[in-house]
């Protein structure tokens, strides 16, 4: 291995916002860089798409750069969208006050690259013949840079124009008098459109699948955003970064049921009366999550739609029904949906007539032939990996990028990807991008990539390549939070599906810009954690995971750094039990039962404990459930655990009776088993009359209350019943013992730590009584003979191993035992109901299990 000296530090492929700012960073850093750009002119996507009515969709005051103060507050945008003409003038501006040109290759196609290993460099070829060598190489080639193949047969025979919006003529398109047909309704069909049929004779618009599209209401730029940036423009850049757009804006935290339906109404008047993408999402925390509270939003815009368009055939068809809104892109429009009013203008719905194919006159569809003068291809792109893999790149071993990802592509942060040291990808897949102000994400993926090779120059490292595993778990990380959201429902760009043959996965990251901007941060104040480095002297593997969790685990131990709770053990039990009841407050309510009842049980001493039970809206009697809440002996109550409560009575069609008991320290040990054996006993009695189906009765607990559930099961078996049909189990405490890996390896949490684990003991039982079985159920003399049971644990939880131990302990004494593990949770991930969505799957198993435990003959027949 050698360090060949390359003819320049850093090749970079495009001149796009990318690309030209890239070029402004390495220069600034003295390093050595070209951009190499197959346009004769720079603007990327800006320079491409020239089509009538081509503009930005987001705010101009958000979508440009922020890193030069003079240019931000010099540049003067003139309309609320910039029109594309606007913005090439910008970025051809910004070519020019940084003198970016000397270092543009114009009309320069590259063709290859591929990575000597022995020399430490990229071979680039471009398509004239010519190899350059650098140590890095950048693609900056945006994510809708190729449009798609043609997928329609006879074109080339075609006798009128053919253009496409994607690669729009530099001369001005004449379309008066013509007879147009466009085909496609995406972003760029539904802004072509209208303008289009300005001019046009006639205009036949054939549309796939409708999309949802609100007015743009351009006009000068929006007063309000424009005084904001300039009372402080650094804030106001500051709060775009670390918000979930990339557009400064308020976050959602209300769910979509929990206002009433005027409300509702009003909230999606206002969206519409904004002319703005952003505030669609900044509703109802749910939107993009739940079907039911995304449906209302579409029935608010098909509304619109019908109201609108006065011919209701065509309105009807202009109504999106097959995906929800925004699970592919929403657009902006100007008087798209009035523009079907105009009586020289058509649609021809491809669902019900498709097209057959082209010929030399139209577009024959199965209802016959459509004349043009001019055919329109708003068809789109191979979006977010076209660009790259049309590039021949070879990493090492002759290793073929466009091999690697056949079955989707595999990234470190969208910005690397193991097996191609030293290449580089802005907003590639596995980042925000394109569900992003791309300004925002462009400038943050720039600026990290200079951080790191200025990083590198400084510390003599040559060689950079993402770890295998920092990658799988990423590629990971960014699958399980397209999983979350009703994205991966859609057969959009976004999962590949636009592409006849693209392997579906969802390719951006949807986490946020916030949230991803932030996993960033850690990697790099971690000294670039999850690189592999190379260099004179110096190797240094890095096989640790920046993202862990599931997405939504880290999203709320994000908002609980946010809310700067102090740490929990630190707190006096009072102040612990007021500051969870006061965060249970704030958290979503779970789902509507048939009902709710309370009530009061006597606790083993004699005083009445609490009791609240959930009835299914089914017909009874139903199987019964005795619940006991978490909390660490310490803090709970009957209804803290209410949300899950309601969630696991809805699911399992059965009846959940959560009952009290005393705590810690005012009552230690044994209070709180006495008083669970209390409920056991008194449930037992009360089962019929509360409802519950004869011998149908289980017990379950989360933490603490599963401790107690397991310890309520052993005393059942060896003091003569009640009969139990099973026990669900969810992460609970089942030893005293702290030396299990997990106790040790998530010692610092998340959310219960040793620390915690530690005081709630202490509050709970004497050092000397920790042996005890009803302390510790693992140490019974023997497992035998208890119901059956499913055990949940979650993988970053001190309480895993001991869950995992209880559960083989029952299975080597013969019990039936489901084991389940709930990958990248943490300990509190499943009572989270509406919150750590993720956990819906492991919910939906434990009721799953209480139904196996109630019709064992049925399960086992399945
Ligand atoms: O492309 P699209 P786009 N037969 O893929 C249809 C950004 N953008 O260029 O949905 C018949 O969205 C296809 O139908 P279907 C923005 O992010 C931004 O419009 O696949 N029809 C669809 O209707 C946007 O999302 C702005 O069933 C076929 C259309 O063609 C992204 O670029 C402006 C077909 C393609 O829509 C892409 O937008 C423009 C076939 N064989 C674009 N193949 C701004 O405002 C495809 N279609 C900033």
């Amino acid at each position: 291995m050698s360090f060949t000296k390359p003819d320049l530090d850093v090749i970079v492929v495009g001149a796009g916002f990318a690309g030209l700012y890239m070029l402004h960073r390495l220069r600034r850093q003295g390093l050595t860089a070209k951009i190499l750009e197959s346009a004769d002119g720079v603007g990327g996507t800006w320079y491409w798409n020239r089509y009538p009515g081509a503009r930005c969709d987001i705010l101009s005051v958000d979508y440009s750069y922020s890193f030069d103060k003079e240019l931000q507050t010099d540049w003067q945008w003139s309309e609320r969208y910039a029109k594309q003409s606007e913005i090439l003038e910008y970025l051809n501006h910004v070519a020019d006050r940084f003198d970016l040109r000397r270092d543009i290759r114009f009309e320069t196609r590259v063709a290859q690259a591929a990575w000597d290993d022995a020399a430490s460099l990229w071979r680039i070829a471009t398509e004239d013949g010519e190899t350059l060598t650098c140590r890095h190489y950048v693609m900056a080639t945006g994510c809708l840079s190729v449009p798609k193949d043609n997928e329609f047969d006879g074109i080339e025979a075609f006798g009128g124009e053919v253009y496409s919006t994607g690669r729009w003529p530099h001369h001005a398109v004449d379309f008066a008098g013509k007879r147009v047909g466009v085909i496609g309704t995406g972003s760029s069909g539904i802004q072509a459109i209208p303008e289009i049929a300005k001019q046009a004779k006639s205009v036949t618009v054939f549309q796939r699948t409708p999309n949802f599209s609100i007015p743009a209401r351009h006009g000068p730029v929006a007063d309000e955003r424009i005084a904001a940036f300039r009372k402080d423009p650094e804030a106001y850049r500051q709060a775009a970064r670390y918000s979930k757009l990339g557009v400064p804006g308020p976050v959602a935290m209300e769910q979509t049921k929990t206002v009433s339906d005027e409300e509702r109404r009003r909230r999606y008047e206002h969206v519409w009366r904004t002319g703005e993408l952003q505030p669609m999402f900044a509703q109802f925390a749910d939107t993009l999550f739940d079907k039911a509270a995304n449906d209302t939003m579409v029935a608010f815009m098909h509304e619109k739609i019908r109201e609108i368009v006065d011919d209701p055939e065509t309105a009807e068809a202009l109504c999106p029904t097959d995906h929800p809104i925004a699970s592919k892109r929403p657009c902006l429009d100007d008087g798209y949906y009035a523009t079907f009013n105009l009586p020289h203008v058509s649609l021809v719905d491809l669902r019900r007539d498709p097209i057959r194919g082209i010929a030399a006159t139209g577009v024959e569809t199965a209802g016959g032939l459509h004349e043009f003068d001019v055919i329109v291809l708003a068809t789109g792109f191979d979006a977010m990996t076209g660009a790259v893999v049309r590039v021949d790149i070879r990493g090492r071993d002759g290793l073929s990028l466009k091999e690697k990802w056949a079955d989707g592509p595999q990234t470190y942060m969208g910005l690397m990807t193991a097996g191609f040291p030293n290449l580089f990808l802005i907003t590639g897949p596995g980042s925000p991008s394109v569900l992003s102000n791309m300004a925002v994400s462009i400038e943050q993926h720039v600026e990290m990539i200079d951080d790191l090779l200025a990083d590198m120059k400084a510390r003599g490292r040559e060689v950079v390549e993402p770890s295998a595993i920092a990658e799988e778990v990423w590629t990971r990380y960014n699958d399980d939070a397209g999983n979350l959201t009703l994205h991966v429902t859609a057969n959009s760009w976004y999962m590949g599906a636009n592409v006849p043959g693209k392997p579906r996965r969802f390719l951006p990251f949807i986490g946020g810009v916030d949230s991803y901007r932030r996993a960033c941060d850690d990697l790099k104040a971690a000294d670039w954690m999850g690189l592999h480095f190379r260099g004179k002297g110096e190797t240094r593997p890095d096989d640790r995971i920046v993202r862990p969790f599931r997405p939504d685990v880290t999203a709320m131990l994000e908002a609980m750094a946010e809310a700067g709770l102090p740490p929990l053990h630190t707190l006096p039990p009072a102040d612990l039990r007021a500051t969870m009841a006061a965060v249970g407050e704030q958290s979503p309510k779970g789902p509507e039962v048939g009902e709710v009842r309370d009530g009061t049980f006597p606790g083993a001493d004699g005083a009445p404990l609490r009791w609240r039970l959930y009835r299914p809206d089914t017909p009874g009697p139903h199987p019964l459930t005795l619940y006991f809440h978490g909390g660490g002996w310490v803090i709970g109550s009957e209804v803290s655990d209410d949300a899950f409560c309601r969630d696991l009575c809805v699911r399992s069609n059965s009846l959940i009776v959560s009952c009290d008991y005393r705590h810690a320290p005012e009552a230690r040990f044994p209070a709180a088993v006495e008083d669970a054996l209390a409920a056991l006993d008194w449930v037992a009695k009360e089962a019929q009359a509360l409802g519950g189906a004869p011998g149908k009765l289980a017990v379950a607990g989360w933490s603490a209350g599963g401790n107690l559930a397991a310890v309520a099961a052993q005393h059942a078996r060896d003091h003569g019943g009640p009969a139990l049909s099973g026990q669900l189990l969810i992460t609970p405490v089942t030893d005293s013992d702290f030396s299990r890996p997990s106790y040790v390896e998530n010692a610092a949490g998340p959310v219960l730590t040793r620390e915690l684990m530690d005081y709630f003991w202490d509050h709970y039982v004497d050092p000397a009584d920790r042996q005890d079985p009803r302390v510790a159920p693992i140490r019974a003399t023997s497992l035998a003979g208890l119901p059956p049971a499913m055990v949940v644990v979650s993988q970053f939880d001190p309480l895993r191993d001991e869950g995992i131990a209880y559960a083989e302990a029952m299975k080597a004494a013969g019990v039936p035992v489901t084991l389940l593990v709930g990958r990248g949770h943490m300990h509190t991930s499943y009572s989270a109901v509406d919150v750590i969505l993720s956990g819906a799957e492991m919910r939906a198993q434990m009721a799953q299990a209480l139904d196996g435990f109630f019709e064992p003959r049925r399960h086992a027949a399945e």
